[in-house]
């Protein structure tokens, strides 16, 4: 028996814990972050019972509901939005709400208003629910200017201004990843406990890596520099060994992975969607701010991806992100053919 490991068992650093230990860095704070992310906590807990129970309790199926995007809701995302619109409201902790499934923003009333502003994506990947594939939810936190009097305005902020992010992947664990500003840590639910414990401490994304994920049924309508890119990972010009593709459909798990192995994920724009398919608010933004604080970078063809300010909630922009030196080699590509044009 690992006595040693056992003895390092018995301290556990739950997700609770690391959020009020990062809080006591504040004397001024009040607790409220870590009471709202307990409430995202409970959300993510649910829908992860939800997900492992879904084949038995027949919860897959159309809902008969089509969301904003105009696309077919399945049952499970209709509770999962429920669920955390309602945990997010009671926490007393927010002011407005953006989620994936609703079409406009939802005010929270006076008497339950806090200062915290959420954007999310309760459950991504929806189309890879009937088959048991991994799926999550995606998270971004912003504060509000004023909480007595909050304005769309106060949504459509940078990413630059996000307090915090995180995505909870719904797989073969279920592993909510989480940065409130000062790196990337991971945890992972224990299901005895019914609390995530923190499994991967400062995550760190490898400079490089040998992985490329993009949905390459597109190629044929992409611009010459993503097919450019793509083509240099399969057939590199400068003696390093090709790339491996891999490609979930579901962006948490296709993040997740880039995160800790390395490589890049790209969701560009091509002819058919000029603005890619992914919303800028509540997966772009998460994401590219997660990257970041990994070491990472994340671009959208145009600028950095935090630096977009949106005009709409339900945005969309195209993606590259992951490895520092890879999003550095799709940068290089897009200022060449700037230049060539100027
Ligand atoms: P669904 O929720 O419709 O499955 O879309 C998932 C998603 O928004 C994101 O999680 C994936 O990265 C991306 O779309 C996959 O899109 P493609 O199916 O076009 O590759």
């Amino acid at each position: 028996m690992d006595h040693a490991a056992d003895a390092h068992r018995t301290d556990l650093m739950t997700i609770t814990r690391h959020v009020l230990n990062e809080q006591s860095k504040y004397p001024e704070s009040r607790g409220d972050f870590t009471i709202l992310l307990s409430h995202i906590v409970l959300g993510c807990k649910f829908v992860c019972s939800a997900v492992s129970k879904a084949g038995l309790a027949k919860l897959i199926g159309l809902a008969g509901e089509t969301n904003v995007q105009g696309e077919e809701q399945k049952k499970l995302d209709v509770l999962s939005n429920e669920v955390f619109v309602k945990a997010l409201i009671s926490s007393g902790r927010t002011c407005i709400l953006v989620s994936e499934e609703d079409e406009e923003a939802t005010f929270v009333e006076p008497s339950k208003r806090g200062r915290y502003i959420v954007v999310f994506d309760p459950l991504d990947g929806s189309s890879n629910i009937d088959c048991g594939v991994s799926i999550g939810t995606i998270f971004g936190i912003y504060l509000v200017k004023d909480k007595d009097n909050p304005t769309l305005d106060d949504v459509l902020q940078p990413g630059t201004n996000l307090l915090a992010a995180g995505y909870c992947m719904y797989g073969s664990s279920c592993t909510l990843v989480l940065s409130t500003g000062s790196g990337v840590n991971g945890f992972t639910l224990d299901p005895s406990l019914g609390e995530f414990i923190l499994t991967h401490p400062h995550i760190k994304i490898p400079k490089k890596g040998k992985i490329y994920s993009v949905n390459e049924g597109n190629a044929k309508n992409w611009d010459e520099q993503t097919t450019k890119f793509v083509e240099k990972c399969k057939f590199p010009t400068d003696g390093s060994p090709p790339k491996s593709l891999r490609y979930v459909g579901s962006m948490v798990a296709d993040v997740h992975r880039t995160l800790l192995y390395g490589g890049i994920f790209l969701y560009p724009a091509d002819k058919k969607s000029p603005n890619g398919k992914l919303r800028v608010l509540y997966e772009v933004f998460p994401m590219s701010y997660l990257m970041e604080q990994a070491g990472g970078q994340a671009f959208t063809s145009k600028q950095r991806a935090l630096d977009l300010v949106p005009k709409k909630i339900h945005e969309r922009s195209p993606v590259f992100l992951g490895s520092y030196d890879d999003v550095e080699e799709i940068k290089a590509l897009y200022a060449a053919a700037e230049e060539n044009n100027a």
